[in-house]
């Protein structure tokens, strides 16, 4: 058995985590969920994950859920794509791992599904919403990478642009993409050069964005 399984579907909140164990070069055994076929909802997967979403990470056989979490513990267990705890970089770290988990995926949820915060017959203004709160989180990256620097955190890759690159993407087809903020397009392309992210992009059959070279085009 090998130390991780993750459980995913393609182009949702798994792929950062599957993402980053390519990048650490771990073996891992992968399940690929058919989310319209509800595989997430049956009872052997809600045993794994109670949440019923993806992803689920088995780390020794055992489940865990939240991709930042996930994110975070590997980065910790593997000493790679985390700044050292007690450096100065450790708090913008954590800052944007916490914000981009805790406000810009909500507000994607909401996007995305927004009859759960809303209710049915209330999408629309669910959806103004979660723009609004979506569109001022890349206000906020786009200012944290005007000194163009190469990354999040500076010079250095962390799982922090793992998380906000996947949350990038997630805005491709949305009235303003991320990559209309200027700094958000240039730092983007150079993610999308990684050959990692090409790689879980090819092993979940997912072509669009990463093909396509981004999306900058607002379409409202
Ligand atoms: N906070 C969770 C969110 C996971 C999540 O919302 N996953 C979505 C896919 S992007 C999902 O499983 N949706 C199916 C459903 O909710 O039924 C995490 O970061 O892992």
């Amino acid at each position: 058995m090998k130390t991780y399984h993750l459980y995913a579907a393609p182009a949702t909140a798994s792929l950062c985590v599957h993402w980053m164990l390519i990048e650490l070069g771990e073996a891992f055994d992968l399940t690929l969920l058919d989310l319209a076929q509800q595989e997430h909802k049956t009872p052997a997967y809600l045993r794994l994950n109670p949440n019923g979403r993806v992803p689920t990470l088995l780390v020794d056989g055992q489940p865990h859920f939240e991709a930042a979490a996930l994110l975070m513990w590997l980065a910790e267990r593997h000493g790679r794509f985390a700044p050292a705890l007690g450096s100065a970089e450790r708090g913008a770290y954590l800052q944007w791992m916490f914000h981009l988990a805790n406000t810009l995926m909500p507000a994607f949820r909401a996007w995305f599904y927004p009859q759960e915060p809303a209710g049915a017959g209330q999408e629309e203004a669910a959806k103004a919403q979660a723009r609004s709160v979506i569109e001022a989180c890349w206000g906020r990256v786009n200012d944290a990478l005007a000194d163009d620097r190469a990354y999040l955190l500076g010079e250095a890759v962390s799982a922090a642009d793992f998380l906000l690159t996947m949350l990038v993407r997630w805005s491709r087809n949305m009235p303003r993409p991320a990559e209309c903020w200027p700094q958000l397009a240039a730092y983007s392309e150079r993610m999308r050069a990684r050959p990692a992210l090409q790689e879980v992009h090819r092993r979940e059959g997912v072509t669009d964005w990463i093909a396509s070279g981004g999306s900058r085009t607002p379409r409202a």
